[in-house]
Order: structure tokens, then C-alpha cells, then sequence
């Protein structure tokens, strides 16, 4: 009987994860969810500088951390990039991009949305890899058209996947970079 399981789940809380919140940073955004496929919840986290409008967007980290829930029950960093959320008035006239993280079936996404009549929201998937026990990119989703239509004609979005083969480490990920390919 796996009673470590119980327990660690009960321990699935913001205020475990404020435990754990980075000095100088505060949550934009948490999930939490089996991400290593071990059946224990581990969890993701975004962050933002408590001071963040003081800083040049450029400057401004945001961090994203992957947890995973170790041995002791304790959620233990395993994963961070800072590059992997675009900065808070990346937007264009929705200003902060950022819309949220999540975990689902051992896979988390990250999702952003920018824009201004022309909009695209952009969801960013990475999975476990267990070979190399790093979490990978899988794929990029996008969604963009014209959400103000002039002419009452019905509003276009236009679907575009890009999967990729795992090669790309959730660390070295640069959302700056892939999207600019
Ligand atoms: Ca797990």
C-alpha cells in the first residue's frame, strides 16, 4: 500500500507552495498535478518580481519552476526557466500576455494571449521525458485572426500546431527565440 500517496496529496495547497515562493517573488499562477507520471502531485508555478512595474519589461523576470514531489512527501525544485513566459507588457494592447499555467496527463501548458484587433493566443506544451529525465517541448498551438470584424462578416481564426521532437529541454526553452524562428 502506497500510503505515502494520501499524504502527500493532502499537502496540495497554496500555502505549501508559499513555503517554497522564490525571495522577492509572488505567484501569478499555480497548478498542481502528477507531471513525472509517479502518481504523486507534483506542481508548477509562475512567478512575477513583487516589484515588477519598477523594472524595465526586459529586465523583469518571470520565472516558471517545476516541483516534483519527492521521497520525504516534500515538493522539491527540479526544473526553472526564466525565458519561458513573454514579459508583462509583451501584450500589445492587452498589455500583460501571460494568461496561465497548467497540468494535465503528466504534460503542463503555458498560455499567453496578445494582440489588439489582430489577436493570437499561444499555448506552450512540455512533457516528461523520461530518457533523459528532463521535461521537453512537445508543441506550440496558436490561434490568431481579427476578433473585431468591420463588416458583421463571421470573425476567422486561423489553428496552426507546431510539434516538435523533444529535443528542445524545458530549460533551455526561450519563447523569444522559438516563436521568432
Ligand atoms: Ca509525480
Amino acid at each position: 500500500m502506497r500510503s505515502n500517496v494520501t499524504t502527500a496529496q493532502k499537502f496540495c495547497t497554496k500555502a505549501e507552495l508559499i513555503d517554497l515562493l522564490p525571495e522577492g517573488f509572488q505567484l501569478l499562477d499555480f497548478d498542481f498535478g502528477d507531471l513525472d507520471g509517479d502518481g504523486d502531485k507534483d506542481c508548477l508555478a509562475a512567478y512575477r518580481l513583487i516589484d515588477e512595474d519598477e523594472y524595465s519589461s526586459e529586465l523583469a523576470l518571470r520565472p516558471v519552476i517545476v516541483y516534483l514531489r519527492g521521497a520525504g512527501e516534500q515538493l522539491i525544485e527540479f526544473s526553472r526557466n526564466d525565458n519561458a513566459l513573454y514579459c508583462y507588457d509583451c501584450g500589445g494592447c492587452i498589455g500583460d500576455p501571460f494568461i496561465g499555467i497548467s497540468i494535465e496527463n503528466c504534460e503542463f501548458q503555458i498560455s499567453h494571449l496578445n494582440g489588439c484587433w489582430f489577436r493570437t493566443s499561444l499555448q506552450t506544451t512540455f512533457a516528461y521525458d523520461s530518457l533523459i529525465s528532463q521535461f521537453v517541448l512537445i508543441e506550440h498551438k496558436t490561434v490568431s485572426g481579427n476578433v473585431i470584424s468591420e463588416d458583421d462578416s463571421p470573425i476567422h481564426l486561423k489553428e496552426e500546431v507546431i510539434r516538435y521532437n523533444r529535443k528542445i529541454t524545458f530549460e533551455s526553452y526561450d519563447i523569444n527565440v522559438e516563436m521568432n524562428r
